[in-house]
């Protein structure tokens, strides 16, 4: 019998024991289901299915093709949408797949700024985005910390981007994907609206509807759609492709085909059809009432959340939030992001550092940070105990150097997460 990796198994507990001790702010983050997590772990990681339900490079897979059109079906069903493809490997990834169906080379693309809560792969100098494209970018207006949808326009009608992309990992307000798409409509642009963040509320009707508007939509799977890592694409109109995008060789076809092509085989080989397996479990999870309600939970909990800050003096960008997180900027408690962040870690108090809008510190040291509430909501918080949540930060915060605080802090955070248990099944 084979013997049982001890070393990696160990630091797996580890990573149990940390994440139910700590206080989870990280935006991003979750904590999925246990039959999500049990999904992930089951024999489909052993099938090559290159390929897509019906159509494969490889024989035995007529039950992984069951359980992908169970996720596409499902994933359709929560986003009113016409087609769907769920093997993206990851947010990034289905990023890079739109790319590659809809723009060139050199051509050009216009994305929010990274500095200005935009995502690495919406033109980033640093990733393929931003290397093999031409990005420009929109920003925030300083006065406001709101996407200044005047310079969008402005610089689309100048520069004629070929696609035009909005959604963000760092920004606290809903999106006005009208204006995009009449910005889109008078240069004939694609609209990517990149949804990873807000997802899950998104599915839940509590934030503007983007598909209503915007040809193309991306997402990560993990983040408030709390399901496994992974990305997924979206189409609720299946575009007759009115831009002549043409495939590999040459030919006009409809969008949901170009992006098809465009994960497999443009970006992408063998899809994981085990994480597949756990997309379609958490989708099902997603069209739950349970689901609503958490979802509503979450935005209860930033609220709640933002008025704790708030009320200790803290400087949130564009004064509040609409959706799950917050962006504070941290200059008028003379901190920097860097310093919050590692001080918080040493209480078990996770979150990260985060430029602000117009920041004059490197992204290594940041002005700000990001607190989101996706976490702590599915760890069973309510509102009353962002009150709690926010006086432990701001206790660490204002005594950043004090390391008998820190520590007594620590102690604190453990006591009060026994209330909200994570995994008690796991032993
Ligand atoms: N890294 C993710 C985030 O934290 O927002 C985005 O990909």
């Amino acid at each position: 019998m084979q013997k049982k990796d001890t070393l990696v198994f160990d630091l797996i507990r580890k990573e149990l024991e940390r994440q139910r001790h700590g206080i989870e702010l990280i935006a991003s983050e979750n904590f999925t289901s246990l039959q999500v997590m049990e999904a992930m772990g089951t024999v489909p990681t052993n099938k090559y299915a290159e390929g897509y339900p019906g159509k494969r490079y490889y024989g035995g897979c007529e039950v992984v093709d069951e359980i992908e059109t169970i996720a596409i079906e499902r994933l359709k069903k929560i986003f009113n949408a016409s087609w769907a493809n769920v093997q993206p490997h990851s947010g990034a990834q289905a990023n890079a797949a739109v790319f590659l169906a809809c723009v060139k080379p050199g051509e050009k693309v216009l994305g929010l700024d990274l500095s200005m809560g935009g995502h690495l792969t919406h033109g980033s100098p640093a990733n393929f985005s931003g290397k093999n494209y031409q990005a420009l970018f929109y920003g925030v207006k300083k006065e406001t910390g709101l996407v200044d949808y005047d310079q969008l326009e402005a610089t689309a009608l100048k520069e004629k981007p070929k696609m035009i992309i909005c959604g963000a990992s760092a920004y606290s307000r809903d999106w006005d994907y009208k204006r995009i798409r009449e910005v889109a409509d008078k240069i004939g642009a694609v609209i990517m609206a990149d949804i990873a963040h807000p997802a899950g509320l998104i599915a839940k009707g509590l934030l503007n509807d983007p598909f209503e508007h915007c040809h193309i939509i991306t997402s990560t799977t993990h983040k408030t759609l709390r399901g496994p890592r992974g990305g997924i694409i979206l189409l609720r109109h299946d575009f007759d492709n009115p831009w002549g995008i043409k495939d590999p060789k040459g030919n006009t076809r409809p969008m949901s085909q170009l992006l098809d092509l465009a994960v497999f085989p443009g970006t992408q080989g063998g899809p994981l059809e085990h994480i597949i397996a756990a997309k379609a479990v958490a989708f099902g999870e997603t069209l739950t009432d349970d689901f609503t309600k958490y979802s509503r939970q979450i935005l209860l909990n930033a609220q709640a959340m933002a008025k704790a800050f708030v009320s200790r003096g803290y400087n949130l960008i564009s004064g509040g939030t609409d959706n799950h997180l917050m962006l504070i900027d941290l200059r008028n408690k003379n901190l920097t992001g860097k310093k919050a962040q590692e001080t918080l870690d040493k209480a078990h108090i996770t979150l990260n550092k985060n430029t602000v809008p117009f920041d004059d510190k490197s992204p290594f040291v940041t002005s700000g940070i990001r607190v989101g509430v996706p976490a702590i909501t599915t760890r069973g918080m309510q509102e009353k105990d962002m009150e709690t949540v926010v006086a432990m930060v701001d206790s660490v915060l204002m005594k950043p150097d004090d390391e008998a605080n820190i520590k007594k802090v620590y102690e604190e955070v453990k006591i009060f997460m026994k209330q909200f248990p994570l995994y008690p099944e796991l032993g």
